[in-house]
């Protein structure tokens, strides 16, 4: 048999929901987006996004010009509802924090009706969608969960992680195959249904626990990768060999491809979603961590780089003091032609000198106009400016636009091999 879906709704509209809603809706589904941000819901019901992502704004203008979908504080009752809340880490344990996935789930337990399928979509530790399952039967007793009556559940629900890269997200989603992990087979078979509505990769099934571990080991894999290319990088530092030929060298090799080295990781994907295996087999995932661990270490290596910088500037100005010397840096975003500063390593990196150093600290970054709160001390200003009175200039994101420009005269540091050579 095949389910058909009338309404969705779709819980949590960020980087992955908004999108998500945007594209059931663009098939002509009702689709009621729910959000605890007023703005956010306000910005939606006028035909605008709040967040950047090519091709968003034209998909969600028509989806709400032509009455698909709606922006609303408060759940209402649907077919399907998709869970697409953060879920960061705390504290230095980075222990997982569940409390988005929990209050998503009390918010929409009181308009659950049999029938109804629930997909957690955020990313998630390994039994997360069982403990979903479990606050909405605590909220719901006059109704049946997997946990409870297997196949015939009044509710299905389902693990389908979101696997999608930010600046292609609407490419992604609908080429992209779909791990589908469902409580029971009635759960996936529900859920695969919904989303071949505009999936057109594979929708794979497999059992809930297995999808949460699948989407947690592609993000290690890449964080492992990175720290190796990065781990190179200070070993080459320290052996006067030039890691970006030595990468190129290397990945000559048919079996062989590393990837580069810069000066961190960031995001809130890779950067978090270890810890998620790590926190749950702490004694076993040690590689895991360690990738963890060097590549959190990268920004710390950066800065004494800097340091190293300023003394040999002092060292061919004589008479010059520390507050004269001028730091320009290029890139604020967590990877290149973004506007995204959140976890960003280039970030933590200029905000660390713009405390730490008496003079001057310039920062370039084309994708924003003005710097969030907390920047104090660093000077937005641009490419030409930053070239013409930094004294020391760091590269620290790839953006396109710095990979035409030369690098500039006089003390250099380039964490990503961007700069041509002048
Ligand atoms: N980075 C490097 N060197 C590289 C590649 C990346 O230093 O060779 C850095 C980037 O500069 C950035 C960080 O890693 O700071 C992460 O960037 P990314 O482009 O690797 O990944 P994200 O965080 O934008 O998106 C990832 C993707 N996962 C994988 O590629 C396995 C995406 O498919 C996921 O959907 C997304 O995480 C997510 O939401 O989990």
């Amino acid at each position: 048999m095949t389910y058909q879906f009338n309404v969705i709704s779709v819980i949590g509209l960020g980087y992955i929901g908004l999108p998500t809603a945007a594209m059931f809706a663009s098939h002509k589904l009702k689709v009621i987006g729910v959000d605890v941000n007023p703005a956010a819901v306000e910005t939606i019901n006028s035909g605008a996004i709040h967040i950047v992502e090519p091709d968003l704004d034209t998909v969600v203008h028509a989806a709400v010009e032509g009455g698909y979908l709606s922006a609303t504080l408060k759940p209402e009752a649907a077919d399907a509802f998709l869970i697409a809340v953060p879920t960061p880490f705390k504290g230095d344990d980075h222990e997982p924090d569940l409390s988005y996935i929990e209050a998503a789930s009390r918010a929409i337990a009181p308009v659950l009706r049999p029938g109804n399928l629930v997909v957690l979509e955020s990313t998630s530790p390994v039994g997360a969608t069982e403990q979903m399952a479990a606050w909405l039967a605590d909220a719901r007793p006059d109704l049946s969960f997997p946990q409870q009556a297997g196949e015939a559940s009044d509710i299905r629900v389902a693990h389908c992680p979101e696997r999608v890269l930010p600046g292609k997200v609407m490419q992604e989603l609908v080429l992209n195959d779909r791990i589908i992990g469902g409580m029971t087979a009635t759960c996936s078979a529900m859920a695969s249904d919904l989303y071949r509505i505009f999936v057109e990769g594979e929708c794979v099934i497999t059992n809930a626990r297995t999808a949460e571990m699948a989407k947690l080991t592609e993000n290690s894999f890449r964080d492992v990768n990175i720290a190796f290319a990065n781990e190179l990088s200070i070993i080459c530092d320290k052996l006067a060999i030039d890691v970006w030929e030595l990468i190129a060298l290397a990945n000559r090799h048919p079996r062989v491809s590393i990837l580069q080295p810069g000066p961190g990781v960031g995001g809130h994907c890779i950067a978090v979603d270890p810890w998620f295996i790590v926190s749950k087999a702490p004694d076993e995932a040690r590689l895991i961590r360690t990738a963890r661990e060097v590549n959190d270490g990268k920004p710390g290596w950066v800065l004494a780089k800097v340091e190293a910088a300023i003394d040999q500037w002092l060292a061919e100005h004589p008479g010059k003091s520390i507050s004269d010397a001028t730091i320009a840096c290029y890139g604020l975003a967590f990877k290149p032609d973004i506007d995204d500063l959140r976890e960003s390593p280039a970030l933590a990196i200029v905000k660390q000198l713009a405390k730490a150093h008496p003079g001057r600290v310039l920062a370039v970054e084309p994708n924003i106009r003005s710097l969030p709160t907390g920047t104090d001390g660093i000077i937005l200003c641009a490419d030409s400016e930053a070239r013409a009175q930094g004294d020391i200039h760091i590269l620290l994101v790839d953006h396109s636009e710095f990979r035409s420009q030369e690098r500039p005269e006089g003390v250099a540091i380039d964490t990503r091999n961007a700069w041509k050579a002048a």
